[in-house]
Order: C-alpha cells, then structure tokens, then sequence
C-alpha cells in the first residue's frame, strides 16, 4: 500500500467507507455525522459545502485497522513497530517533477480555505482547523528534519496559528527564534496510515519519523523536496503547504475541542506564513477527529511503542503496555511484567513517568492479567493492591497542558499503582483453577441427546 487512495479502496472494499450525501456543511455538521459512524466506518464527502475537494475522515478507527494499515497480525503491531523506530530506513529521493504531491503548483494568490475544504470541528471552536497537517521541518542547528502532527487554525488566507507542545519542532522553533530566523516547514495532507503513525513515534531528536515510516513500510519513503525551501515531504501526499514559522510573532487562538473532550482556551500561538501550496490533481483532503476514537488509535499505538522500547531497555522483564482508551490514549498506561525483585514494579512506575509527561496513572500488573481485558486489570488493583504501600504519588510533575484538572502551567500529579502479587507470598496469590478434561473441546462433551433433560423433567 502506497497512499491515501489505495487504504480508502482498502476500506472501501471491506465495506468501512461510508460515502455521505452533498448538501452537508463544512461548519460542523461534517463531524456530526463522522461522529454517527465513530468505531465503524471512515467516512467521504464528495462535496462538502459545495466546495470541489472531497473531504474523508475516521481512516483509523480500530486497533485492528492499524494492524491491516502495517500489514501485520494485531498481536505483533507493537513488535513491529519497535522494530522500525529502532532501525529507521533512510528516505528515496525521487525528481520534483515526478512527484504526485507537485501535480499542480499555486504561488499567487494563496487561499487556504478555498483550496482545501478545511473543516469547523466542535461546537465552541474559534475557526476552521487543520487538524491532519504533517509537519515537516528542519532543525536549522544540524539539518536534520522532524515530522510531527499540530492543531493549526486559519487566520488568514496565508496564515496558520500553530500549537507548539514541548517536543521536537518546539526545540527546532526555539532556536531558530533565538538567532531571530524564520524556521521553513512544509505542512502535507493526506497519507497512507503508515506516514501519519510514524509521525506519532516518540523518537529522539533528530531522528526522523519519514524514516521510520521507510522501516514500517519495508521499503524506503518516496520524499521529495519543497518548492519555496529544502525541507523533504512525502512525495504521494494530496496536498503540501510550504512556508516558515515566524520569528517573535504571535496571534490570538483557539478556543478548540482537543483530543481529552475538552478546549483548550483562547491563547497566543506561533504564526505559519504560507508561500506556496501544491497538491495532487483531483485531490482529497483529509480531516481528523481530534476528540474522536480516530486521535487515541492514531496516537496511542505508536507511543505505545515507542513506550515498551524505552522501558524494556531497563526493564527487558517488561511484557507489554496499553495506553488505554479511557485515558484517551495517553494519560493512563497499564503495563505487564514479570516481576523479579522486590520493588521492581515502583520502578518501571518511574521509568513510565521519565517517559513522556503525559502519563498520569500507570497500572502494573503480572503476566497472567490479559491488559485488553479492564475487568482483568480491576481484578488485578482489587487483590494484589493496598493503597499504603503500593501506591506512588509524584506531586505537581509536568503534565499535559490539555489536561484541564492540572493547572495552566501544566503542572500534574502522577499516580503509580503496583498491582502485582507480593514476592514470597506465592501461596496466598495461588490463582484457584480447575483442573482435569483439559483437553476436551465444547463439542465432545456434550450428550448425544440433546433432548435428554426434557424427556426426564417436562410436564
Ligand atoms: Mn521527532
């Protein structure tokens, strides 16, 4: 699979690509409807609001269509994905020419909202939202390029207010700010699943995520360069916008719905100037969910990860982690492992936490709990758990910002719960069970008249 058309022929042959009337208005009623279909179809507008470009969104619904997406069974996903962020693939760069991304060219009169149909999301949202932007850019210190997903409102027709969180592109801005440089990024939309999910690895700096995306896919990316700079895009995306993050400016943005179901409030934000805009022929624009089922599939299984990576270089007796959906792929992680010292499980607690400073809550359970299963996981706090000598609180850590129990300055208390049975104990952890007939399928064991308990007690 190579681009966004072919995983929406994927989905369409598999009956999960619902194709939605005309006459549905770009300004909120798009969503409602993809809401109508969340967890069962992505969903295609042909003609939102009258506007040529159609418009799909919901492409990642299911853990199970991110295992079709990386081509693998769903029980080696993660497996395979560490794999790729611990062997990137260098890119292939092909002539600008030849490059589906460049078929037609706009420089002059730019208008974002008139060549894309970008969407108004949620009830109190400030504007219209590029919501599925792939940011590429690069670190003017070292060269070397970052790919990463940010919220960017129109607030020009060739302007974009851009949220910068405290990662990669956030470092790459803040130098180019401090030597008073403009940092030239190019914005794509429209992907193969692969690209957009490696853009969610948490790889170290520098590292860049169009490679890992090369490793995911098994052969290198197609990239090619910018028109208007040097930064390298995928070369099969619908649409690319090229320009640069402004030295020492900001504007007023937002409000907008983020991904934990709650807004984030009006703020100052970086402004993008865009220079040039190219995209496919017939192109599609794509739109993501940011409150929806979409942004916690899409976000958690690569932090997922890139999480069990990090943590098993310390821990190899870690089994395996979920970021569960609850905690909107990212606050709450439920790790498995086999625990060998005394202790151990408060200090995989830590390495969770000196991960990323999203995670609030982290579960460890034993080998035998099924973390898929929350009831498992519960069973698990209810019997290996007491609150006074296996519970970790970190007070007033650096949190989420989107978190709207923390404070403005992103300060968040974390929670650690060991929930694995206590070392030397083994017999009062013994799991009862039944035994003997192990063998025996459902069908063997039943009688040969199914009608026997009638015959001996009806009427
Ligand atoms: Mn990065």
């Amino acid at each position: 699979m190579e681009d966004l058309r072919d995983w929406l022929n994927h989905l369409d042959a598999n009956h999960a690509l619902a194709v939605i009337r005309d006459g549905v208005n770009l300004e909120y009623e798009l969503l409602t409807i993809a809401d109508k279909f969340e967890g069962k179809k992505a969903c295609y507008f042909p003609h939102p609001s009258g506007h040529a470009v159609p418009v799909v969104t919901g492409l990642l619904q299911q853990r199970s269509w991110v295992a079709e997406a990386l081509g693998v069974p769903p029980a080696e996903m993660l497996r395979h994905f560490k794999q790729a962020v611990d062997h990137p693939m260098p890119w292939q760069v092909i002539e600008q020419d030849k490059a589906p991304v460049h078929e037609v060219v706009i420089k002059e009169g730019i208008d974002l909202k008139k060549i894309m149909p970008i969407v108004t999301h949620n009830e109190k949202d400030g504007g219209p939202y590029i919501t599925s932007g792939l940011v590429s850019s690069k670190n003017l210190e070292t060269g070397k390029q970052n790919l990463s997903i940010h919220r960017m409102q129109v607030q020009a027709p060739d302007k974009l207010s851009i949220l910068l969180l405290p990662r990669d592109l956030f470092a790459y801005f803040t130098y180019a700010e401090s030597q008073n440089q403009p940092l030239p990024i190019t914005i794509t939309i429209g992907h193969h699943p692969v690209v957009e999910l490696a853009s969610q690895a948490i790889a170290p700096r520098d590292v860049c995520e169009l490679e890992i995306a090369g490793a995911l896919r098994g052969k290198p990316l197609e990239v090619v360069k910018s028109y208007t700079n040097d930064v390298m895009i995928p070369a099969s995306a619908e649409f690319s916008i090229e320009g640069h993050i402004l030295p020492h400016v900001r504007c007023l943005e937002g409000p907008f719905g983020e991904f934990p179901k709650y807004y984030s409030g009006r703020g100052l934000l970086p402004v993008v100037q865009v220079h040039c805009i190219t995209h496919r022929k017939n192109p599609i624009y794509q739109t993501n969910n940011p409150a929806g089922a979409e942004n916690i599939v899409l976000g958690g299984i690569p932090r997922e990860a890139s999480l069990l990576q990090r943590i098993q270089l310390n821990f190899p007796n870690v089994l395996d982690l979920r970021l569960t959906a609850g905690g909107q792929g990212r606050y709450h992680i439920v790790i498995k492992m086999k625990k060998r010292q005394y202790g151990e499980a408060k200090n995989v607690i830590a390495a969770a936490f000196a991960c990323h400073y999203d995670i609030k809550l982290v579960t460890v359970v034993d080998e035998d709990i099924d973390i898929d299963v929350p009831e498992q996981v519960e069973w698990a706090l209810a019997t290996r758990f007491q609150a006074d000598k296996d519970l970790v609180v970190i007070n007033r850590a650096l949190g989420s910002k989107l978190d709207p129990s923390g404070d403005h300055r992103g300060l968040s208390s974390k929670m650690g719960l060991d929930a694995t049975a206590y070392l030397g104990d083994e017999e009062r952890f013994y799991v009862s069970k039944t035994v003997g007939g192990q063998t025996w399928d459902l069908q063997s064991v039943l009688h040969a008249d199914a009608g026997l308990f009638k015959k001996q007690y009806a009427g």
